[in-house]
């Protein structure tokens, strides 16, 4: 009987520490230091995007190192640098443009460190720079901003619309992108005519600015504004409006992103349709992260669900966006 107790004594013992050595592996993870490079805080998205990645972290025990770079690429190029110095298990960053990163990702890549893009791809000849990039399909977007407009264009029964589009970021990967998923949406449809390009970075006062040379230049013929982000649209209506334009009835306003501020604009009708593009990437970063410290395999693209907001639906059912 003694010899019995000591049995299961054993056996308890061992299966206790075994599972207190399982439990120490995986609350190793939240030993994991990630680097992360933010682009700035241009957009709602974009402080919304750092919030999430923020929350994620903490939620997930994950130390996070994190850097704005305030729109300027030699500032990711030096956080990038910095993160390397501190030895961290993963860097990630939101790469501001595609081009100029192929140096910086050679030294990661020589220290072992392995490197996640967030939100926006680059572009090299060389392979195995990148682990990951978890982000938008921005290409889809464009083409659903597109398809949004002929049927638009289809329910107004209009045979021709004369349209301006305000750029995000030249050379950045939603720009290039949106632009080129919108232009092939549209490109069988004899009725669509893009009168101007324009570059707005984004930016609130750009959107702004970029619409009162719009309004000058072509006056009441545009028929059409096609923006690559709510920033830019908030920053233009008012000067449709103060040009003596309705908004949403005498040009057809679509936007991308789909932040509370422009959901709001949406609903009271002043823009027409916004696609849906979701900050909200931090959870798939961490669990990304945490699968390249244990040396998992990561899938090497991963695009977030996303819809379309329009008049087409009911806005008032659209729930809370949280951003
Ligand atoms: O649409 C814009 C932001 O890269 C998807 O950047 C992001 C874009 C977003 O500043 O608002």
């Amino acid at each position: 009987m003694k010899r019995f107790s000591l049995i299961i004594f054993i056996a308890f013992t061992v299966a206790f520490l075994t599972s207190c050595g399982k439990e120490n592996t995986e609350s190793d993870e939240p030993g994991l230091l990630l680097g992360f490079s933010q682009i700035g805080s241009e957009s709602a998205w974009r402080i919304g995007n750092t919030l999430d990645i923020e929350t994620a972290a903490e939620q997930s025990g994950i130390n996070l190192m994190f850097e704005n770079a305030n729109q300027k690429q030699e500032n990711q190029i030096a956080a990038i640098r910095k993160f390397i110095a501190y030895k961290v298990d993963v860097i990630a960053f939101s790469p501001i443009v595609e081009d100029g990163w192929d140096n910086v990702l050679e030294e990661a890549k020589d220290a072992g460190i392995p490197v996640i893009l967030v939100d926006r791809d680059i572009s090299t000849d060389k392979t195995d720079l990148t682990s990951c990039l978890i982000g938008a399909d921005f290409y889809r977007e464009g083409y659903m901003a597109g398809e949004y407009l002929i049927r638009k264009v289809d329910s107004l029964g209009l045979d021709h619309v004369n349209i301006a589009e305000i750029t995000g970021t030249v050379n950045s990967t939603p720009m290039r992108q949106r632009q080129a998923g919108f232009m092939d949406a549209i490109a069988g449809d004899p009725r669509m005519t893009v009168i101007e390009s324009i570059d707005g970075d984004f930016l609130k006062s750009r959107g702004a600015e970029n619409m009162r040379h719009l309004l000058e230049t072509y006056g009441d013929t545009i028929d059409v504004i096609f923006s690559h982000n709510d920033e830019m649209t908030l920053g233009a209506i008012p000067e449709i409006e103060n040009a003596g334009f309705v908004p949403g009835k005498d040009m057809i306003i679509i936007s991308i992103d789909g932040g509370q501020e422009a959901i709001d604009v949406l609903k009271a009708g002043k823009i027409n349709c916004i696609v849906e593009c979701t900050p909200k990437l931090g959870k798939l970063l961490m669990d990304t992260a945490a699968k390249l410290k244990a040396g998992e395999p990561v899938l090497s693209v991963i695009h977030p669900e996303e819809q379309v907001f329009s008049d087409e639906q009911d806005t008032s059912q659209i729930a809370p966006r949280g951003y």
